[in-house]
């Protein structure tokens, strides 16, 4: 069994970054990264928020950090300690992620004797707007301490700063900060207020962008001073009384006290582990790994929201810039649909919610219906830019075509709609705009149809697919087959309108010309061309793919000048090789396993994954999942534990050229769980019913999980011998 904890003694400066990724709590509404209280900018603390961004100059437009209310730093007989400029004599961070609480305790020696402070902290899972601390202090002398605690302004940005004014005020023994940002003049409020069990003089300073309080008092050896801190966060998104509401939130949060708040946040959590909760025997480190990527999924599904979606980075920091990519609808939507449908619903109504953007993007292409964002924002406003990375020689942007040859991002908003309507039955995702969504998307990639003059296919020209090094492709396998994905659920969705409550079914009916669409949809289905496997049972990635220089990923490692370069682009190492980024032809066939007969399923995985570097942490998981597929569990399964322990090892890739993507993964956390459940789990739906076929890699005895299917939740026990199914009452 495990123990839900991970922790580290000692302290390593070089594992600020990692740890603060490692040891992240948050709730959804915000990410808090595992800094500790004292950090500054440059130790890359961040209280990250969800959906709210913001531009800065010619900088990247990108998520927003709040001023961080959790700033405290102590003195000891006038001399400041704090990491990591005072060497500590002991030092533990750990992180309890069954619970969600965050710790910290540090020892320093001082020339009178030693000090030790203790810090507890979460992002309320019962209350989003609502980050607690408990943070003591404790000396085996009579220490003289000051403790400076607050709120700093001075926070961590990409491309900020973003705060064109800050107003730094106390108000009713509370203080707070608003910021105000650059773009759009929206407000982010950051109240704090405490409670504390001792007595001491007390003095407020406003210090350059930060509030701080300021408690002095002498210490009796072996006794600890607490301070317990409740910090609400707002902004002028959320409500237009963020003030008074941020106010209200601290006033009742004193009340109710530290103990109180944590006890309602951690039922929560149990809550969540009681349907979500995966059960390995036989395999400690799995599980551990497992659940330690559930507990992320959790810690950032925006349940404070009906329509929000999950950046690529998680609420981690500003890298990607907040944004939103194919890798909530690809891979972590599987584990809300099995654990938490609402959630599920929440995310894909973000991307029903923007399909406005969707279409102005497709226009300004010149094509029709909804080109999705490659990198969504609010209102899916596309963050990609032309010049996305940075070339490490010239320290000039380098022209990249994610933005606008990425086309398949459709097609994934499409197949998270159908999976949630699949399993779930519930057809209000797609009388609420889904419906209209799928359409849109059918009619871009039908206004993307070649011919040739003699040509018996419609082609998909210019394009990148999921392995980006490769760019302005023809004809990418995975592309074109999600668009004829795309023209049959668009067909589906008009033969089904009949079934749609009346009103739902007449918009789109008013809308479209719905027999004359479905009549080219199914056209363009049956003659979009689809690459076959040739005679050695290889389906080529996409045209010409086959005459790239054959080397292994390590000779090309072997070639590179600088340990930043990008792979790919134009002039990359990768471009004109057959080594590819990530699962490209095997998420197609993971996907799609029906397309072809397993024997060629399988040649397309030998094939493929000597020559995949898995530079991205997606690609794994699909390379776990075909393996499961293809009856190599123990195939799967490094590549799973590959996925499951992204953020545990933080051992990812921290570059792309001169532009930093360190942060964590909840595509590679969302692509274990669906290796563990679908993988070895070997969970299905048939016509409507939850089917398991386990195939348990060597060291698995059991693999024990919930699912909820249909509204019902059902537990399921796979062993070897098979799998036994049974609803929970
Ligand atoms: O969406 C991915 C993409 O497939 C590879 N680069 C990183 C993106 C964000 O995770």
């Amino acid at each position: 069994m495990i123990n839900w904890k991970i922790e580290e003694t000692g302290f390593n400066a070089d594992k600020i970054a990692s740890n603060g990724n490692k040891y992240l709590v948050g709730n959804g509404y915000m990410g808090i990264r595992g800094t500790l209280e004292e950090y500054e900018k440059e130790h890359l603390v961040a209280v990250n928020l969800a959906g709210i961004y913001d531009k800065v100059g010619d900088g990247w437009r990108e998520s927003l950090n709040a001023p961080n209310g959790l700033y405290t730093v102590i003195r000891v007989d006038e001399e400041e300690y704090r990491l990591p400029n005072s060497d500590p004599l002991e030092h533990l961070v750990s992180l309890d992620y069954r619970r969600a609480l965050f710790s910290r305790k540090t020892t320093w020696k001082t020339p009178r004797g030693k000090v030790t402070v203790e810090s507890e902290r979460f992002a309320s899972l019962s209350e989003p707007h609502l980050l607690t601390m408990k943070y003591t202090i404790k000396a085996d002398f009579h220490a003289d301490i000051e403790l400076r605690t607050g709120i700093d302004g001075d926070v961590w940005d990409i491309n900020g700063p973003h705060y064109d004014n800050l107003s730094l005020i106390e108000d009713d023994g509370l203080i707070k900060v608003i910021g105000t940002t650059h773009e759009k003049g929206d407000k982010v409020c950051v109240t704090e207020g405490c409670n504390y069990n001792f007595t001491c003089e007390k003095n407020l300073t406003v210090d350059g962008k930060r509030i701080l309080r300021h408690f002095s008092f002498i210490t009796k050896p072996g006794i600890s001073y607490e301070i317990t801190k409740f910090i609400s966060v707002y902004t002028s998104v959320d409500t237009p009384d963020f003030e008074k509401e941020a106010k209200q939130l601290v006033k009742e949060c004193i009340e109710k006290g530290y103990a109180f708040l944590k006890d309602q946040h951690v039922k929560k959590w149990e809550e969540k582990w009681s349907v979500s909760e995966v059960v390995i025997d036989g395999d400690d480190d799995a599980m551990e790994a497992l659940n330690y990527s559930l507990y992320h999924l959790h810690s950032i599904a925006p349940r404070h929201s009906e329509s929000l979606s999950i950046p690529a980075r998680g609420l981690s920091g500003q890298t990607y810039k907040g944004a939103v990519f194919w890798d909530t609808e690809m891979f972590m939507l599987d584990f809300f649909l099995y654990t938490e449908p609402r959630v599920a619903k929440t995310l894909l109504k973000y991307r029903i919610d923007t399909l406005n953007g969707a279409k102005e993007k497709a226009r300004s292409y010149g094509y029709d219906g909804a080109f999705y964002a490659w990198e969504s924002q609010e209102g899916g406003f596309d963050a990609c830019s032309d010049y996305n990375v940075v070339d490490v020689f010239t320290g000039r942007p380098m022209r990249t075509y994610f933005k606008d040859k990425q086309i398949h991002i459709s097609s994934a908003i499409v197949h998270g709609i159908m999976r949630y309507f699949e399993l779930t039955q519930d057809k209000s995702i797609l009388e609420e705009g889904g419906a209209e969504t799928i359409i849109e998307c059918a009619k871009f990639y039908y206004s993307l149809l070649l011919k040739k003059v003699n040509g018996q296919f419609y082609e998909l020209h210019d394009v990148v697919g999921p392995d980006e090094y490769h760019e302005r492709v023809n004809n990418n396998g995975y592309t074109n087959r999600m668009a004829k994905y795309t023209f049959d659920m668009a067909v589906k969705i008009i033969d089904s309108l009949d079934g749609f409550n009346p009103e739902a079914a007449k918009h789109i009916r008013d809308m479209y010309p719905v027999d004359d669409l479905k009549k080219k949809f199914s056209d363009a289905s049956s003659h979009i061309y689809i690459p076959q496997p040739d005679k050695e049972g290889v389906i080529e990635q996409f045209d010409g793919y086959k005459k790239l220089e054959d080397v292994s990923v390590e000779t090309l490692k072997s070639r590179l000048l600088h340990e930043k370069e990008y792979w790919g682009g134009a002039y990359g190492v990768a471009a004109h090789t057959k080594v590819i980024k990530q699962a490209d032809v095997v998420t197609w066939l993971t996907l799609f396993p029906e397309d072809f007969p397993e024997d060629i399923l399988l040649k397309n995985w030998n094939y493929y994954e000597p020559r995949t570097e898995h530079g991205s942490s997606l690609s794994a998981c699909m390379y776990a999942l075909l393996a499961c597929r293809c009856g190599m569990p123990e195939k799967a399964y490094p590549y799973f534990m590959k996925s499951a322990t992204a953020d545990l090892t933080g051992t990812g890739k921290q570059w792309a050229g001169l532009i930093y993507i360190g942060g964590t993964h909840p595509a590679a956390a969302g692509g274990a769980y669906m290796t563990a459940i679908n993988g070895f789990g070997g969970v299905s739906f048939e016509n409507g019913e939850l089917k398991a076929k386990p195939q348990l890699p060597p060291s698995w005895n059991k693999l024990s999980f919930k699912i909820i299917h249909l509204g019902k939740l059902y537990q399921v026990e796979a062993t070897k011998e098979g799998a036994v199914i049974k609803e929970c009452k």
